[in-house]
Formats: structure tokens, C-alpha cells, sequence
């Protein structure tokens, strides 16, 4: 009986423990979005790759995040693609954007044609959230890659490169006159 007991604990054991590499294994294969997430998939999409820096230093990869938005009929924002930055090719991103779904007609949850998108980043180390300005986005042709037309949606392609720009040198999350001022000491310091 008392053998029994042990096998049982062992065994129990045993599946503990292989539950678990599976569970960590899956955590480091698989990048999941942790700030942007919840983003809902449907059957269509498109492939935006690009670069993200954030003063002038390149996102990080397995951290920080990206996610698209394009505007809704009452004007809010409908999350359309997330993703961890560096997950599918070191310093770049991977971001699939997805269509909306027309069999849910009176909902929209994805991006339609000629949709505007705009891009928002996470940066993981400072937990900061940044709305990419229009002025720092940047198209830059690429071999493989459909050079995309301005930021509007189109399904079924793959387009690229997307170069996306923060600056914020006084770390707040938003860039205004302060960083300006502090850019201007760094300079004249030197
Ligand atoms: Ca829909
Ligand atoms: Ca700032």
C-alpha cells in the first residue's frame, strides 16, 4: 500500500514537472503581447514589417511591443494587430493586421480598405506608451516586400519596410518642449 502511494507521487510528480517545461518552453517560443493584448484575429490579413526606434536605439526584441489602430464609426480606436517586437526576425517586426470580418457586419473588428492605420509602442523597460506621429514614419523599399501605400489598409499583401520613430528624451511618454530643452543642453554640453 504504502508503495503504492509512492509510485502514485512519483508519477504525479513526474507530470508535474513535464508540465511545466511545456508551459516555459511555450513562454519563450511564443512572443504574446502582454500591454497589447486581447487583439482579435480574424480570417484575412495583411503583413506590416518594419523597425521601430526609439531615440534613435532600436526597439528590443522579445519586449516591447507594437500594436495597429484604425478609427471606428464613433471614433474610437479599434486595436487591428499586436505583436513583440523581434519575434519572428531579430530587429524587425512581424505585425499582422487583420481585416474586419464581414460575416459580423454591424461590428467592426479589423481594419476595411483604405483604412488609415496608425501605430502604437510599448516600451517594456521604461512601461511607457507612445502613439507613432505621422512625421516619424518613414517607407523604405525592400526586396520581397510591397512598399506600402502611405498607412492605408490593404488585405492580403505583405508590406515593408516601415521604419516608425520615438523620441522622447526626458522619459515621460510624450515628446514636447522638454525634450527639446534637453536635447539642447546634451548638445551644447558637448
Ligand atoms: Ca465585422
Ligand atoms: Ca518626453
Amino acid at each position: 500500500m504504502e508503495k503504492n502511494k509512492l509510485m502514485k507521487f512519483k508519477s504525479f510528480t513526474m507530470m508535474l514537472i513535464t508540465i511545466m517545461i511545456i508551459y516555459i518552453s511555450n513562454v519563450n517560443a511564443d512572443d504574446t503581447p502582454i500591454h497589447f493584448s486581447n487583439i482579435h484575429a480574424t480570417n484575412n490579413w495583411s503583413v506590416y514589417v518594419g523597425t521601430v526606434r526609439i531615440n534613435a536605439t532600436l526597439a528590443v526584441d522579445h519586449a516591447d511591443e507594437i500594436a495597429a489602430f484604425v478609427m471606428g464609426s464613433d471614433g474610437s480606436e479599434i486595436m487591428v494587430g499586436a505583436c513583440v517586437y523581434g519575434d519572428n526576425n531579430p530587429g524587425y517586426f512581424y505585425l499582422n493586421i487583420y481585416s474586419d470580418d464581414i460575416s459580423t457586419k454591424n461590428v467592426k473588428d479589423g481594419a476595411q480598405e483604405n483604412d488609415p492605420l496608425f501605430f502604437k509602442i510599448w516600451d517594456k523597460s521604461q512601461n511607457l506608451e507612445y502613439v507613432v506621429h505621422n512625421n516619424h514614419i518613414q517607407f523604405l523599399p525592400e526586396e520581397g516586400l510591397v512598399l506600402p501605400d502611405q498607412l492605408r489598409y490593404h488585405v492580403n499583401n505583405t508590406f515593408g519596410l516601415i521604419q516608425l520613430s520615438v523620441i522622447d528624451i526626458v522619459q515621460d511618454g510624450v515628446t514636447d518642449l522638454k525634450d527639446v530643452i534637453k536635447l539642447m543642453k546634451v548638445l551644447s554640453s558637448q
